[in-house]
């Protein structure tokens, strides 16, 4: 191993210094040498790109003394603490503990300090600043998940051996100077399709670590599909065990118990990232239908289905049954859910009568409101009638049509908040290019550079959304070419960061010719992580990627 080091560092000052002019802030950063002629990555080349960053001379080393010294409410500050130790004792061996740090101790002692303040103005919910030299690096935010965030830059500072989970030489030094860090959006999503197949509680925990390192704060949970219903309802016992009983291919499929699901957004909770679970209504609904005869308007329960079709099922519309139906699973869902937002789907309800569809969509917004949540639907939802405060995920592509965008501007203008999920920039299942193994290409393939080469700003600032009705982006994953965390991997990585960088870093920031420059150097980092990513030929991987 330690032979290889020096030739993967040179090819990264190589890559580095090259990128070093990709912030307008960092412009002048040059990657300082260190110790055994190793390069030291300059402050700011990280993804997603920091709003602003000063460097400073000197080098922040860490060493075996170092403890994690956390002030503010201690509980807090001290999870932010435990979890950093977590990340960094494997790979540098080091006992790292966290001690509170009652704000009397001397500055700096080559310690690791996290500083939670209230008073911090200007970096609000999730922001995060970060001060880095020999004296030791201090990470100071509002709130936890600021800190948060400022942990995961502290991590992508360090080399990328210190993802290894076994004991790796270092050394472990971070560039001088401060990095003051916000995002441009409140939501970054990215969403794991567990019907088509299902994904256990450990998968969906791997993704999460996965989606923190980047800042992603949101993850919507699809969970129910024509092929598999995955979330136990107690007043309608059979959807999950025989509505979740198979997945496409024919599968095993299977659902979380409700302590399953309280376990993953506990999880999730933990590296900050909020639930948005969705039940998918009218159409999408098989699983339902085929677990309850009388949800269906001719009371026949059809057979599972296990295909990859859409739009062919519907709940039935003018049944007071369905509405018992919606009450029920809304009222237990939201329950579980601390999370803000409940999502109903809304999307291809080609079975469905234009009619019915609203007449559906607007008793189901409203059954989601009473139970204290706010409702979240794909952008189709914008034919029906959004309630005050909805929020329309906009999934469609180059081809969707003037009206439909025209819709969905109506609704902007009018007060619908708008997530960006193109299909063709933003969907994880697209295929790369022809030769990509898994995914699917209807709305073409998605390179890395198309999939980041985009503003959610002005988007759709040409059919009238005004860019602040955008509240964010999302990064969906729709499974049914998905099976295993592997597949997860080979479709997210490298897109998913890409689309990180649009949620997080300012507009000023964004440049494909530089983020692909740090987008390479968080090949050894993937690869570190056991993350087996798409080599995209666009891109400069490092040797030993
Ligand atoms: C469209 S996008 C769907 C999903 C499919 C996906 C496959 C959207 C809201 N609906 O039902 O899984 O395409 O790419």
């Amino acid at each position: 191993m330690s032979g290889t080091v020096p030739r993967l560092a040179g090819s990264l000052l190589l890559v580095l210094a090259a990128g070093a002019s990709a912030l307008g802030a960092a412009g002048s950063v040059q990657a300082q040498p260190g110790p055994r002629g190793t390069a030291v990555r300059p402050l700011g080349q990280i993804v997603p790109a920091p709003a602003q960053v000063s460097p400073a001379g000197g080098l922040f080393t860490l060493t075996p003394s170092a403890r994690i010294r956390v002030t503010g409410d201690p509980r807090e500050a001290r999870q932010v603490g435990t979890y950093l130790a977590g990340l960094l004792r494997p790979s540098t061996g080091y006992a790292l503990p966290v001690v509170e740090d009652r704000g009397h101790g001397t500055k700096g002692g080559h310690d690791i300090r996290l500083a939670l303040t209230p008073a911090s103005g200007g970096l609000g919910t999730e922001g995060y600043r970060l001060d880095s030299g020999p004296d030791g690096v201090t990470l100071t935010a509002r709130t936890p998940a600021g800190l948060f965030h400022g942990v995961q830059t502290l991590r992508q500072l360090l080399p990328a051996s210190v993802e290894k989970r076994t004991r790796q030489s270092g050394p472990w030094q971070v560039a001088g100077g401060s990095i003051t860090d916000v995002p441009r959006y409140a939501y970054r999503g990215a969403m794991l399709d567990v019907s088509r197949h299902f994904f256990t509680v450990a998968q969906v925990e791997k993704y999460i670590d996965q989606l923190a390192l980047y800042k992603i704060n949101e993850l919507h949970l699809h969970l129910s599909d024509d092929q598999g219903w995955r979330i136990a309802i107690a007043s309608w016992p059979r959807l999950a065990p025989y509505g979740g009983s198979t997945e496409v291919g024919g599968g095993t499929g299977g659902y979380y118990t409700k302590a399953q699901y309280a376990q993953i957004v506990a999880y999730a909770a933990s590296r900050h990232l909020e639930v948005v679970p969705e039940i998918d209504m009218p159409s999408h609904t098989n699983a339902a239908l085929a677990s309850y005869a009388r949800l269906n308007c001719d009371g026949v329960a059809p057979p599972l289905y296990t295909g990859t079709e859409v739009g062919f099922s519907s709940l039935c519309v003018p049944k007071d049954v369905t509405y018992a139906f919606v009450d029920d699973v809304i009222r237990e869902l939201a329950a579980i859910t601390p999370g803000r937002y409940l999502h109903i789907g809304g999307d291809e309800a080609q079975s469905t009568s234009q009619a019915d569809y609203v007449s559906f969509m607007n008793r189901a917004q409203a059954v989601v409101q009473k139970y204290g949540k706010t409702v979240m639907g794909w952008h189709q939802i914008t034919s029906a009638t959004p309630v005050a405060g909805a929020v329309a995920e906009y999934w469609g592509y180059d081809d969707t049509g003037a009206a439909e965008r025209a819709q969905v501007a109506a609704a902007a203008k009018n007060g619908t908040r708008i997530v960006l999920a193109p299909a063709d920039r933003s969907y994880l299942d697209m295929k790369y290019d022809e030769n990509t193994e898994l995914g699917q290409d209807w709305a073409g393939t998605v390179e890395v550079n198309r999939s980041y080469d985009w503003d959610p700003g002005t988007y759709l600032a040409g059919a009238g959304v005004p860019s602040s009705a955008v509240i964010g982006v999302e990064a969906p994953l729709w499974t049914e070419t998905i099976v295993t965390n592997d597949d997860i991997e080979a479709m997210a990585f490298p897109r998913l960061p890409g689309i990180a960088e649009l949620g997080w870093s300012p507009e000023s920031t964004h440049d494909w010719n530089t983020y692909k420059v740090r987008l390479a150097a968080q090949g050894p980092r993937l690869t570190a992580l056991g993350i087996d990513f798409y080599h995209s030929p666009l891109v400069d991987w490092p040797a030993d990627t």
